[in-house]
Protein backbone atom coordinates (compact mmCIF):
# COMPACT_ATOMS: atom_id res chain seq x y z
CA UNK A 1 0.00 0.00 0.00
CA UNK A 2 2.93 2.40 1.32
CA UNK A 3 4.56 1.44 -1.80
CA UNK A 4 1.10 2.45 -4.27
CA UNK A 5 1.30 5.82 -2.74
CA UNK A 6 4.75 6.55 -2.98
CA UNK A 7 4.61 5.78 -6.93
CA UNK A 8 0.99 8.01 -6.96
CA UNK A 9 3.33 10.97 -4.86
CA UNK A 10 6.56 10.28 -7.64
CA UNK A 11 3.97 10.99 -10.45
CA UNK A 12 2.11 13.84 -9.42
CA UNK A 13 5.70 15.16 -8.56
CA UNK A 14 6.85 14.97 -12.11
CA UNK A 15 3.67 15.84 -13.54
CA UNK A 16 3.87 19.39 -11.45
CA UNK A 17 7.84 19.89 -12.07
CA UNK A 18 7.00 19.43 -16.19
CA UNK A 19 3.83 21.72 -16.31
CA UNK A 20 5.94 24.36 -14.50
CA UNK A 21 8.51 24.19 -16.63
CA UNK A 22 6.50 24.37 -19.36
CA UNK A 23 4.83 27.35 -17.77
CA UNK A 24 8.43 29.05 -17.12
CA UNK A 25 10.06 28.58 -20.40
CA UNK A 26 8.61 30.36 -23.19
CA UNK A 27 7.99 28.82 -26.51
CA UNK A 28 10.38 29.37 -29.06
CA UNK A 29 9.22 31.68 -31.53
CA UNK A 30 10.75 32.25 -35.54
CA UNK A 31 10.91 35.28 -36.54
CA UNK A 32 11.73 36.84 -40.19
CA UNK A 33 13.65 39.64 -40.35
CA UNK A 34 13.47 41.67 -43.93
CA UNK A 35 15.89 44.12 -43.67
CA UNK A 36 16.38 47.19 -46.69
CA UNK A 37 20.03 47.14 -47.16
CA UNK A 38 23.24 48.81 -46.40
CA UNK A 39 23.88 51.57 -47.45
CA UNK A 40 25.11 53.47 -44.27
CA UNK A 41 26.49 53.19 -41.05
CA UNK A 42 23.34 53.74 -39.64
CA UNK A 43 22.01 50.61 -40.83
CA UNK A 44 24.65 48.22 -40.22
CA UNK A 45 24.35 49.46 -36.50
CA UNK A 46 20.23 48.91 -37.21
CA UNK A 47 21.06 45.58 -38.41
CA UNK A 48 23.66 44.87 -35.73
CA UNK A 49 21.37 45.97 -32.83
CA UNK A 50 18.34 43.83 -33.93
CA UNK A 51 20.63 40.74 -34.54
CA UNK A 52 22.67 40.77 -30.83
CA UNK A 53 18.82 41.31 -29.24
CA UNK A 54 17.36 38.55 -30.61
CA UNK A 55 20.34 35.94 -30.69
CA UNK A 56 20.67 37.10 -27.01
CA UNK A 57 17.38 35.81 -26.10
CA UNK A 58 17.38 32.10 -26.65
CA UNK A 59 13.82 32.12 -27.41
CA UNK A 60 14.04 33.40 -30.50
CA UNK A 61 15.55 31.99 -33.91
CA UNK A 62 16.01 34.94 -35.95
CA UNK A 63 15.86 34.22 -39.95
CA UNK A 64 17.55 37.25 -41.58
CA UNK A 65 17.07 38.89 -44.91
CA UNK A 66 18.97 41.83 -46.41
CA UNK A 67 17.03 43.00 -49.45
CA UNK A 68 19.96 44.94 -50.59
CA UNK A 69 18.14 47.64 -51.34
CA UNK A 70 15.34 46.41 -53.62
CA UNK A 71 11.56 46.16 -52.93
CA UNK A 72 10.99 43.21 -54.42
CA UNK A 73 13.55 41.11 -52.19
CA UNK A 74 11.65 42.62 -49.49
CA UNK A 75 8.63 41.39 -50.55
CA UNK A 76 10.31 37.99 -51.94
CA UNK A 77 11.53 37.33 -48.40
CA UNK A 78 8.56 37.99 -46.39
CA UNK A 79 6.58 35.98 -48.84
CA UNK A 80 9.04 32.84 -48.01
CA UNK A 81 9.08 33.69 -44.08
CA UNK A 82 5.22 33.01 -44.50
CA UNK A 83 5.88 29.66 -46.36
CA UNK A 84 8.00 29.27 -43.60
CA UNK A 85 5.00 29.93 -41.10
CA UNK A 86 7.64 31.79 -38.75
CA UNK A 87 5.54 33.18 -35.73
CA UNK A 88 6.11 36.62 -36.32
CA UNK A 89 7.67 39.04 -38.93
CA UNK A 90 10.00 42.13 -38.46
CA UNK A 91 10.50 44.72 -41.29
CA UNK A 92 11.27 48.09 -42.28
CA UNK A 93 10.20 48.94 -45.34
CA UNK A 94 12.32 50.72 -48.01
CA UNK A 95 9.67 52.79 -49.40
CA UNK A 96 6.07 53.61 -47.91
CA UNK A 97 4.17 52.13 -50.88
CA UNK A 98 3.84 48.87 -52.84
CA UNK A 99 3.77 46.46 -49.14
CA UNK A 100 -0.12 45.82 -49.15
CA UNK A 101 -0.86 42.77 -50.43
CA UNK A 102 2.48 40.76 -49.67
CA UNK A 103 1.21 42.12 -45.64
CA UNK A 104 -2.10 40.81 -46.78
CA UNK A 105 -0.93 37.60 -47.19
CA UNK A 106 0.91 37.45 -43.83
CA UNK A 107 -2.74 38.87 -42.15
CA UNK A 108 -4.21 35.79 -44.41
CA UNK A 109 -1.52 33.27 -43.06
CA UNK A 110 -2.21 34.77 -39.45
CA UNK A 111 1.13 35.97 -39.26
CA UNK A 112 1.72 38.95 -36.94
CA UNK A 113 3.66 41.58 -38.15
CA UNK A 114 6.07 44.29 -36.18
CA UNK A 115 7.86 47.20 -38.42
CA UNK A 116 10.71 49.16 -36.89
CA UNK A 117 12.48 52.18 -38.06
CA UNK A 118 10.84 53.30 -41.80
CA UNK A 119 6.62 52.76 -42.03
CA UNK A 120 4.14 51.92 -44.71
CA UNK A 121 1.61 54.39 -46.53
CA UNK A 122 -0.97 55.35 -44.06
CA UNK A 123 -3.59 53.08 -45.89
CA UNK A 124 -1.38 49.99 -45.42
CA UNK A 125 -0.75 50.89 -41.35
CA UNK A 126 -4.11 48.61 -40.53
CA UNK A 127 -1.94 45.27 -42.16
CA UNK A 128 0.84 45.38 -39.47
CA UNK A 129 0.48 45.23 -35.44
CA UNK A 130 2.96 48.71 -34.60
CA UNK A 131 6.12 50.32 -35.99
CA UNK A 132 8.85 51.70 -33.37
CA UNK A 133 11.60 54.34 -34.31
CA UNK A 134 12.03 57.64 -34.86
CA UNK A 135 9.69 60.83 -35.47
CA UNK A 136 10.95 61.74 -38.89
CA UNK A 137 8.77 64.82 -39.20
CA UNK A 138 10.09 66.14 -35.63
CA UNK A 139 13.74 65.22 -36.60
CA UNK A 140 13.49 67.74 -39.61
CA UNK A 141 12.11 70.49 -37.40
CA UNK A 142 14.73 69.80 -35.02
CA UNK A 143 17.19 70.39 -38.04
CA UNK A 144 15.43 73.43 -39.11
CA UNK A 145 15.39 74.85 -35.11
CA UNK A 146 19.20 74.27 -35.08
CA UNK A 147 19.85 76.45 -38.08
CA UNK A 148 18.08 79.21 -37.20
CA UNK A 149 19.61 79.42 -33.74
CA UNK A 150 22.46 79.10 -35.21
CA UNK A 151 22.47 81.69 -38.16
CA UNK A 152 21.60 84.35 -35.56
CA UNK A 153 24.04 83.45 -33.40
CA UNK A 154 26.45 83.81 -35.79
CA UNK A 155 24.99 86.93 -37.47
CA UNK A 156 24.31 85.64 -40.80
CA UNK A 157 20.76 85.46 -40.77
CA UNK A 158 19.34 88.89 -39.81
CA UNK A 159 15.73 87.97 -40.87
CA UNK A 160 15.34 89.70 -44.86
CA UNK A 161 18.41 88.58 -46.77
CA UNK A 162 17.92 85.55 -48.47
CA UNK A 163 19.84 82.33 -47.40
CA UNK A 164 20.56 80.01 -50.45
CA UNK A 165 19.95 75.92 -48.73
CA UNK A 166 20.54 73.32 -51.17
CA UNK A 167 18.93 69.80 -49.98
CA UNK A 168 20.00 66.31 -50.51
CA UNK A 169 17.70 63.65 -49.77
CA UNK A 170 17.35 60.25 -48.65
CA UNK A 171 15.62 57.59 -50.92
CA UNK A 172 12.55 58.86 -52.95
CA UNK A 173 9.46 57.67 -51.24
CA UNK A 174 10.85 56.38 -47.90
CA UNK A 175 9.32 57.74 -45.11
CA UNK A 176 12.40 59.40 -43.75
CA UNK A 177 13.14 61.60 -46.83
CA UNK A 178 9.42 62.62 -47.09
CA UNK A 179 9.17 63.51 -43.29
CA UNK A 180 12.43 65.05 -43.01
CA UNK A 181 11.48 67.42 -45.90
CA UNK A 182 8.43 68.06 -44.58
CA UNK A 183 9.80 69.16 -41.10
CA UNK A 184 12.40 71.31 -41.83
CA UNK A 185 9.58 73.08 -44.35
CA UNK A 186 7.28 73.60 -41.27
CA UNK A 187 10.29 75.92 -39.85
CA UNK A 188 11.00 77.28 -43.42
CA UNK A 189 7.66 78.96 -42.93
CA UNK A 190 8.90 80.85 -40.23
CA UNK A 191 11.82 82.21 -42.29
CA UNK A 192 10.47 83.56 -45.55
CA UNK A 193 13.90 84.74 -46.22
CA UNK A 194 15.18 81.26 -46.10
CA UNK A 195 15.03 79.45 -50.22
CA UNK A 196 16.21 75.87 -51.45
CA UNK A 197 17.99 76.64 -54.20
CA UNK A 198 18.29 73.08 -54.87
CA UNK A 199 16.90 69.74 -54.21
CA UNK A 200 17.77 66.21 -55.34
CA UNK A 201 18.20 62.98 -53.57
CA UNK A 202 21.46 61.21 -52.90
CA UNK A 203 19.65 57.58 -51.58
CA UNK A 204 21.22 57.94 -48.36
CA UNK A 205 24.86 56.82 -49.85
CA UNK A 206 27.78 58.91 -49.30
CA UNK A 207 28.52 58.20 -53.00
CA UNK A 208 25.47 59.63 -53.80
CA UNK A 209 25.45 62.49 -52.08
CA UNK A 210 28.68 63.53 -52.81
CA UNK A 211 27.79 62.90 -57.07
CA UNK A 212 25.28 65.56 -56.44
CA UNK A 213 27.14 67.78 -54.24
CA UNK A 214 29.73 68.39 -56.69
CA UNK A 215 26.49 68.91 -59.10
CA UNK A 216 25.10 71.37 -56.83
CA UNK A 217 28.63 73.12 -56.60
CA UNK A 218 29.18 74.00 -60.04
CA UNK A 219 25.77 74.93 -60.62
CA UNK A 220 25.32 77.23 -57.66
CA UNK A 221 28.57 79.48 -56.54
CA UNK A 222 26.10 80.73 -53.67
CA UNK A 223 25.36 77.36 -51.39
CA UNK A 224 25.28 78.80 -47.53
CA UNK A 225 23.61 76.32 -46.23
CA UNK A 226 23.81 72.04 -46.96
CA UNK A 227 20.62 70.02 -45.20
CA UNK A 228 21.27 66.89 -46.17
CA UNK A 229 18.59 63.71 -44.83
CA UNK A 230 21.49 61.45 -43.52
CA UNK A 231 25.12 61.55 -42.16
CA UNK A 232 25.99 59.42 -44.81
CA UNK A 233 25.11 61.67 -47.53
CA UNK A 234 26.75 64.63 -44.97
CA UNK A 235 30.14 63.04 -45.39
CA UNK A 236 30.07 62.04 -49.11
CA UNK A 237 29.14 66.09 -49.89
CA UNK A 238 32.01 67.52 -46.81
CA UNK A 239 34.07 65.61 -49.78
CA UNK A 240 33.15 67.08 -52.72
CA UNK A 241 33.15 71.03 -50.96
CA UNK A 242 36.45 69.89 -49.93
CA UNK A 243 37.47 69.21 -53.36
CA UNK A 244 35.99 72.17 -54.58
CA UNK A 245 38.45 74.64 -52.57
CA UNK A 246 36.05 75.30 -49.95
CA UNK A 247 35.50 75.18 -46.12
CA UNK A 248 32.69 72.43 -45.17
CA UNK A 249 31.64 73.83 -41.70
CA UNK A 250 32.60 77.06 -42.41
CA UNK A 251 31.96 78.20 -46.07
CA UNK A 252 29.39 75.79 -46.28
CA UNK A 253 27.10 74.84 -43.27
CA UNK A 254 25.97 71.51 -42.58
CA UNK A 255 23.28 69.95 -40.61
CA UNK A 256 22.57 66.08 -41.02
CA UNK A 257 20.62 63.64 -38.96
CA UNK A 258 21.10 60.28 -38.31
CA UNK A 259 24.24 61.18 -35.10
CA UNK A 260 26.77 57.98 -36.53
CA UNK A 261 29.99 57.98 -35.38
CA UNK A 262 31.93 59.19 -38.89
CA UNK A 263 29.11 62.41 -38.10
CA UNK A 264 30.80 62.69 -34.51
CA UNK A 265 34.39 62.95 -35.70
CA UNK A 266 33.55 65.50 -38.29
CA UNK A 267 31.79 67.62 -35.98
CA UNK A 268 35.10 67.06 -33.75
CA UNK A 269 36.79 68.46 -36.76
CA UNK A 270 34.52 71.27 -37.61
CA UNK A 271 33.23 70.41 -40.64
CA UNK A 272 29.90 69.09 -40.09
CA UNK A 273 27.81 71.94 -37.64
CA UNK A 274 24.64 69.70 -36.36
CA UNK A 275 23.62 66.03 -36.54
CA UNK A 276 20.07 65.48 -35.15
CA UNK A 277 19.97 62.15 -33.58
CA UNK A 278 18.15 59.23 -34.81
CA UNK A 279 18.71 56.23 -33.07
CA UNK A 280 19.30 52.19 -35.03
CA UNK A 281 19.50 50.38 -31.87
CA UNK A 282 15.86 49.25 -32.32
CA UNK A 283 16.88 45.92 -31.51
CA UNK A 284 15.55 45.70 -27.59
CA UNK A 285 12.97 47.08 -28.13
CA UNK A 286 11.66 44.85 -30.98
CA UNK A 287 12.46 41.87 -29.25
CA UNK A 288 10.27 43.47 -26.22
CA UNK A 289 7.40 43.69 -28.39
CA UNK A 290 7.56 40.51 -29.67
CA UNK A 291 8.30 39.14 -26.27
CA UNK A 292 4.90 40.84 -25.26
CA UNK A 293 3.20 39.58 -28.40
CA UNK A 294 3.89 35.94 -27.50
CA UNK A 295 2.73 36.72 -24.24
CA UNK A 296 -0.41 37.89 -25.71
CA UNK A 297 -0.49 41.02 -24.95
CA UNK A 298 -2.01 44.07 -26.97
CA UNK A 299 0.85 46.37 -28.38
CA UNK A 300 0.67 50.61 -28.78
CA UNK A 301 -0.29 51.37 -32.55
CA UNK A 302 3.78 53.30 -32.59
CA UNK A 303 6.32 52.48 -30.22
CA UNK A 304 8.66 56.13 -30.93
CA UNK A 305 12.60 56.17 -29.54
CA UNK A 306 14.13 59.15 -27.81
CA UNK A 307 16.59 61.05 -28.87
CA UNK A 308 19.21 64.52 -28.94
CA UNK A 309 20.63 67.06 -30.47
CA UNK A 310 24.28 66.84 -31.15
CA UNK A 311 26.61 69.60 -32.56
CA UNK A 312 30.05 71.51 -31.75
CA UNK A 313 29.23 72.14 -28.57
CA UNK A 314 28.79 69.48 -27.12
CA UNK A 315 30.46 66.38 -30.01
CA UNK A 316 33.46 66.19 -28.42
CA UNK A 317 31.79 65.22 -24.66
CA UNK A 318 29.43 62.74 -25.95
CA UNK A 319 31.70 60.77 -28.86
CA UNK A 320 33.26 58.29 -25.99
CA UNK A 321 29.68 57.13 -25.14
CA UNK A 322 28.29 56.81 -28.73
CA UNK A 323 27.20 53.02 -29.67
CA UNK A 324 27.03 53.48 -33.32
C1 LIG B 1 16.07 56.47 -40.54
C2 LIG B 1 16.64 55.43 -41.46
C3 LIG B 1 17.52 56.09 -42.46
C4 LIG B 1 18.76 56.73 -41.86
C5 LIG B 1 19.73 56.54 -42.97
O1 LIG B 1 15.40 55.87 -39.51
O2 LIG B 1 15.61 54.74 -42.14
O3 LIG B 1 17.98 55.09 -43.37
O4 LIG B 1 18.59 58.07 -41.51
C6 LIG B 1 19.42 55.13 -43.39
O5 LIG B 1 21.07 56.70 -42.62
O6 LIG B 1 19.92 54.86 -44.63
Amino acid sequence: MRNWKKVVGLFVAVVALGSVAAFAAPKTWVVGFSQIGSESEWRTADTISVQNAFNDDPSFILIYSDAQQKQENQIKAIRSFIARRVNAILFTALVETGYGPVLQEAKNAGIPVVMIDRDVQASDRGLRLTIMGSDFIKEGEKAGTWLATYLQKQGIDDGTKPIDIVELQGTTGSAPAIDRKTGFANIMKQHPNWQITRSQTGNFTSAEGKAVMEAFLKADQHIQVLYAHNDQMALGAIQAIKEAGLRPGKDIIIVSVDGVKGAFDAMVAGELNASIECSPLLGPQAVQALRDLRDGQKLPGRIWTIEGIFDQTNAAAALPSRQY
